[in-house]
């Protein structure tokens, strides 16, 4: 089947059989290319039936499909003409691992840096508005880019600003590491609602309609059944805030999510679709251990080993030597925004668990919260990697220099270039 692809109007011509077919090679494929390069497995894995269906739905490069973080965009790469080029990522010259709008005009914006997608496709949608355009606009984002305040502030906008967009939250969970915080408490209560399906729909519609009379019946079932309520409360969070919520459905149902983007797409309204999917989904060894699939480099399909064994590097030198500075002094303590593995903190976290915050994607939150803890006798240690420091510049001037708090701020992934 993957043989017959070589752009979405190929894909628009198979049925779902043959979709589904399609998936399984996408998935092989993906495995294949990325235990050669290196690359980002998991998440890919995991939005290869959620990509099919919007190919199949949305017709780019007229309609806008945003990706959040961008890293789970290969199977939209495949889909789109790069099937060959993909075995180029992580290669000199190669194509890169994440959207570029200078490689294809169906990459309708560049992303890297988490939770973005919403305003940018606000920023779309109003602009198609302003011009009397009719195209849709879909940002498409991740649980973990969700605890972003970036994100937030786009939803918050966006819902009460009655943009006709949607936004597909891919929710598995996990971020890199499992996913923290209230907003995946509420998810958690959403998911454990009965899961939407084509065959549910007419069950669905009564359902749906139960918003119209929201608070009054709020107040009323507050007694009643905790399955009710689990069925009207969660959902109120998105419909309260604006948007029209559908789901949770199954991200791997390609004819469920079908159905309700098309219907998506028929709304004058802004959207939020919630889709469950399973991070790293058809490969075990990365539906075992999500976080090491996340990115990986090179491995053994059978084993899912590593080719080269990690050797030691400064992440791992600066994490052995805080638990160190920690266990001499007790009011050390550690901050990481979602990039406990990755900025040496995971041996910290397990030895100091409350001395330990993980505070999700939200650079600017963790340096203000590491001045706060700074400002009352402790003594805060925040890794960020270099690149996610940009997002907190005015916390770290105006909220830590200015006021002189000793706030040990520490540079991942930072490298010096002398010419
Ligand atoms: C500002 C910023 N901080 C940190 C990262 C590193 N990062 C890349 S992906 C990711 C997790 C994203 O989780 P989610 O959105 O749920 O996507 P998933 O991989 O689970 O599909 C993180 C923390 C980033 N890209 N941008």
């Amino acid at each position: 089947m993957l043989e017959k692809i070589s752009n979405t109007e190929d894909l628009k011509k198979l049925n779902l059989k043959e979709k589904n077919i399609l998936a399984q090679e996408i998935r092989k494929y993906i495995i294949e290319v990325v235990s050669k390069n290196g690359g980002h497995l998991a998440s890919n894995l995991g939005v290869v039936e959620l990509t099919i269906a919007l190919h199949s739905v949305f017709d780019l490069p007229k309609d806008k499909i945003v990706w959040d973080v961008g890293h789970q965009s290969y199977v939209h790469k495949i889909l789109t003409g790069r099937k060959e080029k993909l075995k180029t990522i992580r290669k000199l010259n190669g194509i890169a691992g994440f959207p570029k709008t200078c490689e294809s005009d169906t990459d309708c914006f560049n992303t890297g840096h988490s939770s973005t997608s919403i305003s940018a496709a606000m920023g779309m949608a109003k602009a198609r508005d302003i011009k009397h355009e009719d195209n849709a606009v879909v940002a498409v984002i991740g649980d973990g880019a969700l605890t972003g305040g970036m994100a937030l502030e786009a939803l918050n906008h966006a819902g009460s600003s009655r943009t006709r967009m949607i936004v597909v939250l891919n929710d598995n969970e996990m971020s890199i590491s499992k996913n923290i915080g209230g907003i995946n408490m509420l998810l958690s209560k959403l998911r454990a609602k009965k899961r939407y399906t084509v065959s549910n729909q007419l069950g669905r519609k009564v359902i749906e309609k139960i918003p119209l009379i929201g608070k009054y019946i709020v107040k009323i079932v507050t007694r009643a059944k905790k399955s009710i309520k689990q069925l009207i409360i969660p959902k109120m969070f998105f419909e309260d805030i604006g948007f029209k919520y559908l789901g949770p459905v199954d991200g791997h149902n390609i004819e469920d999510l079908e159905y309700l983007l098309s219907r998506a797409k028929e709304l004058n309204e802004p959207v939020l679709i919630h889709v469950i999917t399973k991070k790293g989904k058809g490969y075990k060894p990365a539906e075992e251990n999500p976080d090491k699939f996340h990115s990986t480099s090179a491995f053994n399909i059978e084993t899912g080993k590593p080719l080269k064994e990690k050797k030691k590097d400064y992440s791992k030198a600066f994490g052995e030597k805080l638990i160190e500075i920690a266990e001499k002094n007790k009011k050390v303590v550690a901050i990481t925004a979602a990039m406990k593995d990755g900025t040496g903190l995971s041996e910290f976290a397990t030895k100091f668990p409350e001395r330990y915050f993980d505070v999700g994607i939200a650079e600017q939150h963790a340096l203000t919260f590491s001045a706060g803890l700074a400002k009352e006798g402790l003594i805060p240690f925040i890794p960020l990697y270099s690149s996610f420091y940009q997002r907190g510049y005015d916390q770290v001037i105006h909220d830590i220099c200015i006021q002189k708090l000793p706030v040990i701020m520490c540079v991942d992934r930072a490298r010096m270039c002398w010419k």
